[in-house]
Formats: C-alpha cells, sequence, structure tokens
C-alpha cells in the first residue's frame, strides 16, 4: 500500500496545514488524522472503499458478541445511509469484517482496522475492540453518518491501515442525576456520546441531599418521598430497579459498565426526609433543594443505619453486574471524623459481603481500606497519596481539570468555578501520572469526569458542559501520553466539530479552538439553582 504514516508530531503539523479550507469535501485520507481519540497509529492510503446498499457485515462465526456489534454497526450507519447492512458472506463483492482474533498483544479493547477497495476489516482479540473499530470507522466516514435522517452522501473511506488500543482500562464520566434528575432516555443518549469517544465507564451518582434516584424495595419511602425534589424545587424523578437495569444493558452493549454510586453517611438528606430514623434527632428534617454541601449525616452509630446500608448495598448489588459499588464518601462534614471511619470500614464489609469492591472518593483513604479498593482523587493530594499507600487504586477526577460542571470562562451562564474555569485546553493539557508526583503509574487505574448537575437541568444544558471537553478528556484516556499535543488537538477538533454538530450536541465553540464549520447554535440559558 502507497501510505504516509501520520504518526510522529511532524507529520500531523503537514496535514492540519493541508486541511485549512476543505471542510465541504474533506480529503477521506485526511480522515485518519482527524480521529479522536487520537489512535496509536494510523497510515492512509490512495485507494478508495464506498459503503454502499450492497455492502454486507460479516461477524466472525460462532460469536454472539460480535454479531452483536454487527446489529450495533448497522443501526448506528442506517439511518443517514438507508443501507440495511445485512449479515453476509465473506465472499460478497463489499463487507465489513469484524473478525476475533488478531494480535494478542492488541489486548481486551485493542483493535487492527484496514480499509481496502473491496472492503473494511476490523480484528480484535475481544469483541470491545470490535466496537471501538466500529466507533473509529464512524469517523472514517463523513460527518453526515451522524444524522439521524437518511442523507444524500457518498459513503467514501480512503484506503488504509489502523492499529489502536487505549492507555488506560477505566476511562469514565460521571453523571449526578440526584441534583437533577435524568431521565431513561437521556441517560441512553449519555451512554451513546461516551461510547462515541471510547469511554467505557458511566458512574451514576444515584443519591444526594437534593433526591434518591433509585427504587430499593425493602425502604420504599426512599423513592416516594425522598425522590420527589430536586435542586431549585424541580420535579424530581428515580428509576425503578427495571428501569435501571434496562440502563445497565443498554451500556453493557455499548461496552459501557455503570457503577451505582450511593453517597454516605453524608450528602444523605433526602434518605433523612424519608426515614427520619435514620438521623441522630430523629425529625424529619426540610426537604433539600439549595447547592451546599456538607449539610447531613446518617447517625452512622445507630443499627438501624447499618441495616438500611446493607439492605440498599444488597439490592443494588443485586441489579450490578459489574464488580463495583460506589459508596460515596466524600464531604462528610457533619459527621464525626471518629465516626466517619468506623462507619467506612463497616460499609466496606457490607460491600465485600456481596462480593462487590468497594469505590469511594478519596476522603475514605482516612479509613482502614482494604488493598484493592478505588480511591476517586478530585482535590486532595495527599488523600490520593494516603489511599495509595494502603493498596487502594487510585481513579483520577482532578476537579481543576475534568470537573465537567466547572464554567469554560467567566461568561459561561451554566456552572459553578470553585474549581477554577475549565476550558478545553485546560481538560486536555494534563496528564494522569503526573499530576501527583508520588503516585506510581502502576497506582493510577484511569479517569472518571464528572458532571454535577446543581447549575444543570436538561440534556441540552448536559450536552454544552460536556462538549468539546469530554472529547479532550477522552484522548487523555485513551491515546498514548507521547502523542498528546495541545496544538496539534485544538486543529483536530476545529475539524471535529462538524461532526459535533451532526450529532446533535450543542457544544461550547471555545475561543481556543480553530473552528472550521459554521457556527450553528448559542449557549443554553441557565435553568438555575
Ligand atoms: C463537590 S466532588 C462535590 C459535589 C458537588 C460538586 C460541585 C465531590 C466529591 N463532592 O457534591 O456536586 O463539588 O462542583
Amino acid at each position: 500500500m502507497s501510505g504516509r504514516w501520520v504518526v510522529g508530531r511532524g507529520s500531523w503539523v503537514v496535514v492540519a496545514l493541508t486541511l485549512a479550507g476543505c471542510e465541504h469535501h474533506p480529503d477521506p485520507a485526511l480522515a485518519y488524522a482527524g480521529v479522536i481519540p487520537r489512535l496509536v497509529s494510523a497510515a492512509s492510503g490512495t485507494g478508495r472503499f464506498t459503503l454502499t446498499g450492497s455492502t454486507v457485515v460479516v461477524a466472525s462465526p460462532g460469536s454472539e458478541a460480535a454479531a452483536d456489534v454487527a446489529r450495533y454497526l448497522a443501526a448506528t450507519f442506517g439511518a443517514a445511509t438507508g443501507f440495511a447492512l445485512p449479515p453476509g458472506p465473506d465472499s460478497a463483492a463489499s463487507t465489513i469484517v469484524l473478525a476475533l482474533g488478531g494480535a494478542p498483544a492488541l489486548g481486551n479493547e485493542g483493535y487492527d482496522l484496514t480499509v481496502t477497495e473491496r472492503g473494511v476489516r476490523i480484528e480484535a482479540p475481544a469483541a470491545a475492540g470490535l466496537f471501538y473499530g466500529v466507533q473509529t470507522l464512524r469517523q472514517l466516514l463523513p460527518p453526515a453518518i451522524e444524522r439521524p435522517e437518511r442523507q444524500r452522501a457518498r459513503w467514501t473511506i480512503a484506503t488504509g491501515v489502523i492499529r489502536d488500543y487505549p492507555r488506560y482500562a477505566w476511562r469514565g464520566a460521571m453523571l449526578d442525576v440526584s441534583r437533577h434528575f435524568f431521565g431513561v432516555a437521556d441517560v441512553k443518549r449519555f451512554i451513546d456520546l461516551l461510547a462515541a469517544y471510547k469511554l467505557n465507564v458511566l458512574q451514576l451518582h444515584l443519591s444526594d441531599d437534593q433526591g434518591w434516584r433509585i427504587e430499593i424495595a425493602s425502604w420504599p419511602r426512599l423513592t416516594e418521598l425522598g425522590g420527589l425534589t430536586a435542586v431549585g424545587g424541580g420535579p424530581g424523578g428515580f428509576y425503578t430497579q427495571a428501569q435501571y437495569r434496562e440502563i445497565v444493558e443498554y451500556a453493557r452493549r455499548r461496552y459501557i459498565t455503570v457503577i451505582p454510586e450511593i453517597d454516605l453517611p453524608g450528602h444523605t438528606n433526602a434518605a433523612l426526609v424519608a426515614y427520619p430514623e435514620l438521623n441522630c434527632n430523629g425529625k424529619v428534617p426540610a426537604p433539600y433543594t439549595g447547592i451546599e454541601t456538607g449539610i447531613s449525616s446518617l447517625c452512622t452509630r445507630r443499627p438501624v443505619v447499618m441495616q438500611f446500608v446493607a439492605d440498599v448495598i444488597r439490592e443494588l448489588a443485586a441489579i450490578t453486574p459489574g464488580p463495583f459499588i460506589h459508596i460515596g464518601g466524600d464531604e462528610a462534614d457533619v459527621t464525626l471524623p471518629r465516626d466517619y471511619v468506623a462507619f467506612i470500614d463497616s460499609v466496606q464489609r457490607i460491600v465485600r459481603a456481596q462480593g462487590k469492591t468497594m469505590i469511594g472518593w478519596e476522603e475514605i483513604a482516612s479509613a482502614p481500606i482494604d488493598p484493592g479498593t478505588v480511591v476517586q482523587h478530585w482535590r486532595s493530594a495527599d488523600l490520593a497519596v494516603t489511599g495509595a499507600s494502603k493498596g487502594a487504586h487510585i481513579l483520577m477526577s482532578p476537579s481543576p481539570h475534568v470537573y465537567l460542571d466547572m464554567k469554560y470562562d467567566s461568561a459561561t451562564v451554566l456552572g459553578q468555578n470553585w474549581a477554577g474555569y475549565i476550558d478545553v485546553d485546560t481538560a486536555y493539557a494534563w496528564d494522569p501520572v503526573t499530576r501527583i508526583p508520588a503516585l506510581g503509574a502502576d497506582q493510577v487505574l484511569g479517569i472518571v469526569a464528572p458532571l454535577w448537575t446543581e447549575t444543570v437541568s436538561t440534556m441540552k444544558e448536559a450536552e454544552y458542559l460536556l462538549f468539546p471537553r469530554l472529547a479532550a478528556i477522552a484522548e487523555v484516556a485513551w491515546s498514548p501520553a507521547d502523542a498528546r499535543e495541545w496544538n496539534e488537538f485544538s486543529e483536530r477538533l476545529g475539524r471535529h466539530g462538524a461532526r459535533m454538530s451532526a450529532m446533535g450536541i450543542g457544544f461550547y465553540r471555545s475561543p481556543r479552538i480553530p473552528w472550521r464549520d459554521a457556527p450553528s447554535h448559542t449557549q443554553p440559558a441557565s435553568a438555575g439553582p
């Protein structure tokens, strides 16, 4: 194949310079250099493959998982192309092959993708790699592939070769459905957005002072009463366990693990409203619809509280196929430190008894946590280091870089600013390993970018805060550290704007990015707390 390697910084600059002004008829070969998160290696040739109504999808025989990725592909590409992309034989004239096998070194999520004039071949040791190959293929096609209705377009891809695999196994985002509630359809949309950028973890913040969002059959008033409220006095809401399972299954098909988070022992006003016996004074507190934190605590020494925690975690574990339960643990400002430590120790036993591994915000590092516990860093390097010294694995959610509820700049209507303003360069130009020098590279599990929703009440608003920062963070999590460079990324993101628009994302048009498409949206007005 006559190819041009587009890896290595020098050649990326050449690609970027060639691009100016060609957004209407992009050269398909340049698509290889445009993929976000950046590919580990890619070379494009001069040939062309065009997807047509007679293209068939060939999945590895005997693999239900590969067949499911094939169905996902057909559904994802079917809307804009109008093609059925049905299963078909290898001998067909135009094929997309999804083959299990190939280089074991690619790992659980890596893949090789080859485009010839006859078709596309994605080869991966595991089905997740096939899925990520499909996500890359999406971005090799014109942006119109993202539109929900049939397009008049030629679906042409340049011939080429890609080898790609992630840096981190844990690439996540968190959605706070407690401060404002987001229904099942919104969460599915959120999941689809994560999948498009090869993220694989969705942390759902299911309870807080302002609302309890998951049905717990043994404590029904949690949702009957605790689910009624939201920040600013909005309507609240909750998921039944059946709805929650539906979310988990939707995520599973997209290789995303859902991690349920119940915030304990602070952030519990909604639970106290429902069950005042969990409160030390036994009184029913007023429902809380403000945005302060550190205002509530379970009465950790009461036996009924441990019964409550055991029931909640048992029911949660039963609807959680993944190995992790997140127990919050942050900002327990009105819990006595010695009660807090004893409480976290007890909660850990309960989680362990359900066969799950406990995750908590970095504050749990002050308790006697098991080796292998996951500690989520958000503001204190010292706590992260303490956690690591106890054998915990550290998840990086450093608030000055990845808090998606921070404003982009002082003019941003939505969001808060206690951790600073976070424009795209701040979300991009940091590294999980050098962020806390005292941590060893092998102690860092990956990244989770949280979207707290005190100031966010619709998906449109959420997407404005998510994008383009989430695309930048996905690259920090996926792409090799030495392949990342801000100027090159800013050019690539500038060309990616048309694709985000086609995806229906009303993203923030950061002045730091040379956008190549015409603006088609403005900042959403704030719902306000
Ligand atoms: C701090 S980050 C919190 C959340 C708030 C967020 C707002 C963390 C572990 N706790 O309760 O929603 O700030 O930015």
